[in-house]
């Protein structure tokens, strides 16, 4: 595949390059040559290095999550400033960076208040597909092609806000830390900051994946006793009780509801019940695994776009507690950078995460590869 076409002063210039199209859902990607224009005010152009898929594109690829299309899916990036729009003054051409769904302007009331994420230019919950001037940086075969999260990184260059554009240590590996754009601090922001799980705390892990095995990392971290997997693709567990995982169950295997099965196992449910699968039917499963008085579940999955939960508000009310969690709560640029720094420290090691690597022009294995196989993360490499 031949180099994006890119001159030296490349600020002012429309840059040609490579990306992976999403013409319309339930179809594979088509990679097509795209015109990326250059970055506006408050805009950085970036080179992608790296970029994870992860379960929020593959739902959206399967029409689960509705959003505008024909668009570059993509949000796990990590990439190289190119260049930057008039005002742009946190990231410079040349420094390292990630790309957050979630912005963080410093200026809203969310982003002000001590607690919680949700910055007011959010585009996550209601996406538009288009930056926040209302236009899109993107062309192909003469039509405006929609970004995913004002992310895109399903693409050689990309136009982010500054807004939810991160810097990185100048020593991080940009072939790895492309899964501390969303995976990691989804999974361990749920446990360390949304549940707060405690020393000795039992916890179940609906959903293995990526961000269901950051999860998993979390709780452990954190002391808990007992960490139960569940999963429906057994390929899953052996990575699972590798990073700390005590009991596997697969739901379809058992004679009754997964939720009695963890009930029985627990003494009557656990401490902290997480949702990392994006289903209705299996949020108020892990909500019914909890314990009745102080049992904690935390929904992390998104369920289909116009789906409602539906539970017997008993639950509730003998103080079990349902809490949703984005991202982990880490307001994105000011505490992602710093998991970066401590990857690269060694405090943790999410590399396990990453089972798969493959170049970009690659991107609809990657996807078959999630399809119930045992890989977790896939990295496309650029
Ligand atoms: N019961 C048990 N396990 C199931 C079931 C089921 N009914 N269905 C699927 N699973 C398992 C799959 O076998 C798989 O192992 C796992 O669930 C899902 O893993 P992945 O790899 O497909 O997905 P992840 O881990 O990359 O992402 C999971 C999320 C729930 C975070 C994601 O899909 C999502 O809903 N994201 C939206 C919310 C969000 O935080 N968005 C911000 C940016 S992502
Ligand atoms: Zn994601």
């Amino acid at each position: 595949m031949e180099q994006a076409e890119i001159s030296t002063e490349t600020s002012s210039t429309v840059i040609t390059c490579w990306a992976a199209i999403a013409w319309t859902a339930n179809a594979p990607l088509s990679i097509e040559k795209v015109e990326v224009d250059p970055p506006k005010p408050g805009e950085v152009r970036i080179k992608i290095i790296s970029s994870g898929l992860c379960g929020t594109d593959k739902h959206i690829l399967d029409g689960k999550n509705k959003v505008p299309l024909p668009a570059i899916l993509g949000h796990e990036g990590a990439g190289i400033v190119e260049s930057i729009g008039e005002g742009v003054t946190s990231v410079k051409p040349g420094d390292k960076v990630l790309t957050f769904p979630i912005p963080e302007c410093k200026e809203c009331q969310f982003c002000l208040h001590p607690k919680g994420n949700m910055c007011l230019k959010e585009k996550v919950l209601s996406p538009t597909g288009l930056m926040l001037d209302g236009t899109s940086r993107f062309t192909c075969r003469g039509r405006k092609i929609y970004n995913l999260f004002g992310t895109s990184t399903f693409t050689e260059y990309t136009v982010v806000h500054e807004i939810a554009v991160g810097k990185i240590d100048a020593a991080a590996p940009m072939d790895k830390v492309c899964i501390m754009s969303c995976a990691v601090p989804t999974g361990f922001g749920a446990v360390f900051n949304t549940a707060r799980v405690t020393p000795g705390s039992t916890c179940v892990v609906f959903g293995l994946g990526g961000v269901g095995l950051a999860v998993v990392m979390g709780c452990k971290a954190s002391g808990a006793s007992r960490i139960i997997g569940v999963d429906i693709n057994e390929k899953k567990f052996p990575p699972a009780r590798a990073l700390g995982v005590t009991d596997c169950l697969n739901p379809r295997n058992l004679k009754k509801p997964v939720q009695e099965v963890v009930k029985e196992m627990t003494g009557g449910g656990v401490d902290f019940a997480f949702e990392v699968i994006g289903n209705t039917d299996t949020v108020v499963a892990a909500l019914e695994s909890c314990h009745m008085s102080y049992g904690v579940c935390v929904m992390v999955g998104e369920s289909p776009s116009n789906s409602r939960l539906s539970f017997d508000p008993i639950l509730l009310l003998p103080e079990r507690s349902l809490k949703g969690s984005i991202m982990g709560e880490y307001k994105t640029r000011s505490c992602i950078p710093k998991l970066v720094t401590d990857y690269i420290q060694k405090k943790f090691n999410t590399d396990p995460l990453i089972t798969h690597q493959l170049p970009f022009q690659k991107i609809n294995e990657a996807f078959e590869l999630l399809h119930g196989g045992y890989c977790i993360r896939c990295v496309l490499l650029f």
